[in-house]
């Protein structure tokens, strides 16, 4: 059978109004790549899975909740919809909401957004606010602004955002024939973390898929959930996650304490490390917040603080590498110039 996209597949199970209207781009589906390299790098003896979110329509993980929160949203008669981002919100609700005919603003911190979401944005057509603020100060403002006029929010305070984003669960369950024992995924705004968790909860009460144990991963210089308070000025080079007072941080929390796991913080260094040793190991390129959540259980496992024995874990790679160019060219060796011919070539291989 074709595929149609999450609403169609997983729809039942969403609770959404019935005056949604289906808007997709056929996102979800992604694959449950197997990591063994990966995981002999980091000691080796446990099944290693990456969910690979970069491969959806607009490059994240956003768009399992932005085709719902779109579809609800249209079929309420909403004409415009607005979200605060670090980028990959932003160019998922502007493509989604381009899809349905509805118009798209997206307020973005000033020079901390990467080029392939800003771009992103751009070429799906919303209209491109930039704050001279942090992630925070621009949700604070959509949150007001929608308050006080008709203008749908679709940020993850949006309820819709997270019924969405359950099917990345339903889906490992789908694909494993059950939870895996660990799930690690970076955390921002907190929507994901929560989503997941309320997405294996349902699908272990419908069909005894068990639960998995959540390492939720934090950038140290953005980690208010890690620290117990808000953070004023967050700072990390993996800026999809720069953001220092997460909406749904409490539902975060939750999630890593009945699921007997836990939000720690890794440095950057930490991050970008992962990230190359994804893509020269495996293959796979993700952005330096999407390898959050790999950082986080090598450092647990380096730090002796997890038994990975015999254990099935799957990591949540949320978004692209192609989103954030930057990050890799601003530290790369200019590839070498060489005159066209073939005597040129071989002295630069073989020397
Ligand atoms: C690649 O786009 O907050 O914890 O405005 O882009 O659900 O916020 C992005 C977040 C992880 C964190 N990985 O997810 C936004 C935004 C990537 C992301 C997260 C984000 P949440």
């Amino acid at each position: 059978m074709a595929y149609h996209g999450l609403l169609d597949k997983y729809g039942t199970l969403l609770d959404l109004p019935a005056h949604t209207r289906p808007v997709s781009l056929l996102e979800g589906n992604t694959p449950l790549i197997p990591a063994e390299a990966l995981s002999r790098q980091m000691g080796g003896g446990f099944e290693l899975f990456v969910k690979f979110e970069g491969l959806n329509p607009t490059g994240s993980f956003k768009d399992r909740g932005m085709t719902a929160a779109v579809s609800e949203a249209l079929g309420r008669g909403a004409k415009t919809v607005i979200c605060a981002s670090t980028g990959n919100t932003a160019a998922s609700a502007a493509a989604y909401a381009s899809r349905a005919g509805l118009k798209s603003i997206v307020l973005i911190p000033q020079g901390k957004v990467a080029a392939g979401k800003l771009a992103g944005a751009i070429a799906y057509g919303a209209q491109v606010i930039q704050i001279d603020g942090s992630f925070d100060d621009a949700l604070t403002m959509v949150v007001q602004i929608s308050d006080k006029h008709p203008i749908c929010l679709v940020n993850s305070i949006n309820p819709y955002r997270i019924e969405g984003q359950k099917t990345g669960a339903f889906e490992i369950c789908d694909m494993l024939g059950a939870a895996p024992d660990w799930l690690c995924l970076p955390v921002g705004n907190a929507g994901n973390i929560t989503a997941y968790w309320a997405g294996f909860k349902q699908y272990d009460s419908l069909k005894a898929t068990g639960l998995p144990q959540v390492l939720g991963v934090q950038a140290a210089g953005s980690a208010p959930l890690v620290l117990g308070h808000p953070v004023e000025n967050p700072e990390t080079v993996a800026t999809a996650i720069r953001i220092g007072k997460p909406a749904r941080g409490e539902q975060a929390l939750e999630a890593a304490e009945e699921s007997k796991g836990r939000i720690i913080a890794v440095s950057d260094d930490e991050i970008l490390s992962m990230q190359k040793m994804l893509a020269r190991l495996e293959g796979i390129w993700v952005e330096p917040a999407s390898a959050a959540g790999l950082a986080g259980l090598a450092h647990e496992i380096a730090a002796g603080n997890f038994s990975a024995g015999g254990k099935r874990i799957v990591a949540i790679c949320t978004g692209h590498g192609l989103k954030d160019p930057d990050i890799i060219i601003k530290d790369m060796a200019k590839p070498q110039i060489v005159s066209p011919n073939l005597a040129a070539l071989e002295e630069v291989i073989f020397g």
